[in-house]
């Protein structure tokens, strides 16, 4: 076991729905505990930074357009295998397939409304803290 970073964002289809807490609570039940928090409404240029890598996938356009499309809450995380253990919380990309009991299941509608992002490796956690965070704000 190791105390391991990641990186969530609380999506605009959950903020609207008035899901922050919930979602949180979810994190926090889950033996996760939050190290910085911000709410924010991405920019055009944040959303393409932020989503860089899927820039030739042919949901890119919706993507951005969905992330900018409201405040979102990002999130740096800490806890046990935090990459994992939120994945876990988190549930399936599509959240029609999200078991219950995940955030997806609970606050998700399908594979682009799907209510949370969370980091899929540490390396990548470590980038999107970097991305949202100053060191200084991470308590
Ligand atoms: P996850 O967020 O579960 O790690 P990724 O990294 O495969 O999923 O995809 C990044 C984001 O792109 C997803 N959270 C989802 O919002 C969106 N996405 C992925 N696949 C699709 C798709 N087929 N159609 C629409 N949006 C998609």
């Amino acid at each position: 076991m190791s105390i391991e970073r990641t990186f969530g964002i609380v999506k605009p289809d959950a903020v609207a729905k008035g899901a922050i807490g919930g979602v949180i609570q979810m994190i926090e039940g889950a033996g996760l505990r939050l190290l910085g928090v911000k709410l924010l409404k991405l920019s055009q240029a944040q959303a393409e930074g932020f989503y860089a890598v899927h820039k030739a996938r042919p949901f890119f356009g919706d993507l951005v357009r969905f992330m900018t499309s409201g405040p979102c809450v990002v999130m740096a995380i800490e806890g046990e295998n935090a990459v994992t253990r939120y994945r876990e919380v988190m549930g399936p990309t599509d959240s029609k397939k999200a078991p219950a009991g995940t955030i997806r299941a609970k606050f998700g509608t399908d594979i682009e409304k799907n209510a949370v992002h969370g980091s899929d490796a540490p390396e990548a956690a470590k980038g999107e803290i970097a991305f949202f965070f100053a060191a200084s704000e991470l308590v």
